[in-house]
């Protein structure tokens, strides 16, 4: 397993989350009667060196390991591509890069995570609801927002928006004096926290924004993200950051069930978030990875269910505990039995498409009065969007023009 505390530091909530999942799975009779499982895990720094470098040694270590757990996109990646040589299945609770939806590069991949690419239909919803008809992506180089970013060029090429792209790596200092000259008012922005802290600082100290400009932001991050960290040697105040963070975006896949009706564990998506909240001292909204802690859980429960359907699947002379790295026959039953997944699970239903994705709703948010409200809903399989009308702007008019607006006298 892997708990990021790098480009995305999802461990802090998903470990403890993986552990109540392993305990509420192991007290159940009636899942892997006989059987405990047990979870090796390892900090991996959301790096994907490192994750290999952790994952030879474990692998080579004995009890023999039944299947992979994976955080980030990097991790997912390097891991899901290597896997199938042991023939182990991965599930991934935090990986979001559109490139994992490759089952010819990730054979034996599935993830509880949605892509990122299930934002993209919210975002040009939105474009089209506020009348823009060109906007910019500033994205880092990392393949999760290059291949994010790609999609959401091709949807809004077909609904006749215009695209500008403009990506950086590690300083996104040039990046931005670039969207200033290409007068760029309408940005989506595509990188992990700390890169988005720059690109804000950046963003204040060329004036690019305030009542002119809309940025959109991933909404996974922390709600208190913008405030800057002092071991980063930010060259803004929080109170500058605050003022460049006002009415900005942000869009984000729901990750908790809001059903009355338990989830398979006897929880509801509520529940399990009052009692993952008594692990920790400090206010959630600030806990990394607490919004993706409901993946992470029902990933246990998907990778327990699918050992339990292995066990009653395989043929007679074997059993689960026979498991080698060499092993086809119960890999290829494990896989099937993960592939048939269906249940309740706090973070919703539980299924994988063929491609081991999971389908979604976008939440779509506004930071106002350094807060942030949620402005509406999008369905993309439906296409509907609920929208609560509370936006705000800067200008106290509307939205702002998606460029220079040439009066006529
Ligand atoms: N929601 C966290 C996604 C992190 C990643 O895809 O790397």
């Amino acid at each position: 397993m892997e708990s990021g505390s790098g480009g995305w530091a999802g461990g802090e909530a998903c470990l403890p989350a993986v552990q109540m999942a392993l305990e509420d799975v192991n007290n159940r009779l009636d899942i892997l009667p006989g059987y405990v499982l047990n979870m090796t895990n390892h900090n991996s720094q959301c790096q994907p060196g490192l994750a290999m470098q952790q994952l030879y040694d474990f692998l080579y270590k004995p009890p023999t390991k039944l299947m992979l757990l994976a955080g980030c996109s990097p991790v997912t990646t390097v891991i899901a591509e290597a896997a199938p040589v042991w023939n182990l299945v991965v599930l991934s609770y935090g990986g979001s890069s559109p490139a994992l939806s490759n089952r010819n590069r990730f054979p034996t991949l599935f993830r509880t995570h949605p892509s990122a690419n299930m934002q993209n239909p919210t975002r040009i919803h939105i474009m089209e609801k506020f009348k823009w008809k060109r906007f910019t992506i500033l994205m880092s180089v990392e393949e999760v927002f290059v291949t994010t970013a790609k999609d959401l060029e091709s949807i809004a090429r077909k609904k006749g928006i215009r695209v500008d792209r403009q990506s950086f790596y590690g300083d996104p200092a040039d990046a931005i004096k670039t969207l200033q000259r290409q007068d760029a008012r309408i940005i989506v922005g595509l990188f992990y926290v700390t890169e988005a802290r720059k690109v804000l600082c950046q963003a204040y100290h060329h004036g690019l924004y305030g009542r002119r400009y809309v940025w959109f932001f991933i909404g996974w991050y922390a709600d208190t993200w913008y405030i800057p960290p002092p071991e980063e040697h930010l060259n803004c105040t929080a109170e500058q950051m605050a003022e460049a963070a006002e009415y900005h975006f942000t869009t984000e896949s729901v990750m908790l069930s809001r059903d009355n009706i338990p989830a398979i564990s006897d929880m509801t998506g509520m529940q399990f978030q009052e009692r993952l909240t008594q692990h920790f001292q400090k206010e959630t909204a600030n806990v990394g990875g607490f919004p993706e802690a409901p993946l992470a859980y029902d990933a246990v429960w998907a990778l327990a269910l699918a050992f339990n359907c292995t066990r009653n699947n395989l043929p007679p002379h074997l059993r689960l505990e026979n498991f080698s790295y060499d092993n086809k026959v119960i890999a290829d039953t494990l896989f099937q039995c993960v592939k048939n997944t269906s249940f309740r699970g706090v973070s919703g239903k539980v299924m994988f498409s063929d491609s081991g994705d999971r389908i979604a709703r976008t939440q779509i948010e506004q930071m106002q009065g350094g807060k942030y409200k949620i402005m509406g809903y999008y369905d993309t399989t439906s296409g509907d969007l609920e929208w609560y009308n509370k936006e705000q702007w800067l200008n106290g008019r509307g939205p702002p023009p998606d460029s220079t607006v040439i009066k006529k006298h």
